[in-house]
């Protein structure tokens, strides 16, 4: 009777799985970079976040992904970054876990063995089942460029405004990709031995050919990405090694990678939006 308690006080909710295409989704986006936005506005657009970690409220993700941060002194890419991600995958109705690898120190930077540090650490936190490996400065202009893995290795970056939206070459594995634990695992991780800028997302490639697995990608109307402007970074010179080391890298990739990734956490810093690793990863030897 209309006087009885509602149903759905006392009766737990039916765990639903969410449905294979989220109801949320808007296509293209409209994206904005203010100047003035700040960090506590970020956090107060997304109050479901807690820990960097999100579920959906009302059924259960098809997947549980962590997005993998490298990172150093480009706080307002991440602050971007986090403005235009946190909602987007909200609205991909993801499990979802934020963390930001920060290189500590001045030495010459190595996105890739941040990556490694990356999946390591975040592995103990949960069982995720895939990685998204994410540049700081590149936001997706298209919700229907999920952010969950297939069955081969997949590649997110078709084009970027300042590429006229055009694969750069054949091949090309920069930029934002994603991975299964266990194709990660399979390849052995990124090689630790990429100092300063280029050469390991081809290195990466080359390790998932070895493996027999095929790279796929997402439509390129809907794999876009703006690229908020920047200059090359002081301490991520070109890496003018990085051809001798992509030459090597079927002799090598089974020792260096996941297996021989040696760092000191200096610190886990858990805020709102996101999960913060500071990481002593040495310098080039
Ligand atoms: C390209 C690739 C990138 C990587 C790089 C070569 C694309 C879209 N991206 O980016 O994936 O392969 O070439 O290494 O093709 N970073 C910092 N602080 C620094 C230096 C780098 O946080 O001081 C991080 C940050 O996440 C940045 C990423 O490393 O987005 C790549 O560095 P980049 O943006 O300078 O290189 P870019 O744009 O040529
Ligand atoms: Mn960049």
């Amino acid at each position: 009777s209309s006087t009885s308690t509602p149903d759905h006080v006392n009766t737990p909710l039916p765990i639903v799985e969410c449905p294979q295409k989220s109801p949320l989704l808007r296509g293209a986006l409209n994206l904005s970079f203010e100047s003035s936005l700040k960090l506590t506005d970020v956090e107060s657009e997304n109050k479901g976040v807690t820990d960097g970690e999100y579920k959906p409220p009302d059924c259960t993700a098809r997947q549980s992904v962590a997005i993998l941060i490298p990172h150093r002194k480009r706080e307002r890419h991440l602050l971007y970054l986090l403005h235009h991600l946190h909602p987007f995958l909200q609205r991909q109705q993801l499990h979802y876990g934020i963390y930001v690898i920060q290189q500590a120190g001045d030495a010459t930077f190595n996105r890739a063995k941040l990556l490694n540090v990356g999946y390591l650490e975040a592995l103990k936190d949960y069982s995720w089942e895939c990685f998204i490996f994410h540049d700081v400065d590149l936001v997706p202009e298209n919700d229907h460029n999920l952010y969950v893995c297939d069955k081969q290795p997949k590649h997110l970056v078709v084009g970027r405004n300042a590429t006229g939206y055009k694969l750069r070459y054949k091949g090309y594995f920069g930029g934002v990709t994603a991975m299964t634990k266990a194709q990660f695992l399979k390849v052995n991780g990124f090689s630790n031995t990429y100092w300063g800028w280029g050469g390991e997302d081809d290195d990466l490639r080359v390790r998932v050919e070895l493996q027999k697995m095929k790279i796929v990608r997402p439509p390129a109307h809907v794999a876009r990405y703006t690229m908020v402007f920047h200059k090359r970074d002081s301490g991520n010179e070109i890496n003018k090694d990085r051809m001798r080391l992509l030459g090597r890298t079927s002799l090598v990739w089974r020792k260096d990678g996941l297996n021989s990734c040696s760092y000191k956490t200096v610190s886990v810093e858990r805020f709102p939006l996101y999960v913060n690793i500071t990481v002593d990863i040495g310098k080039p030897q």
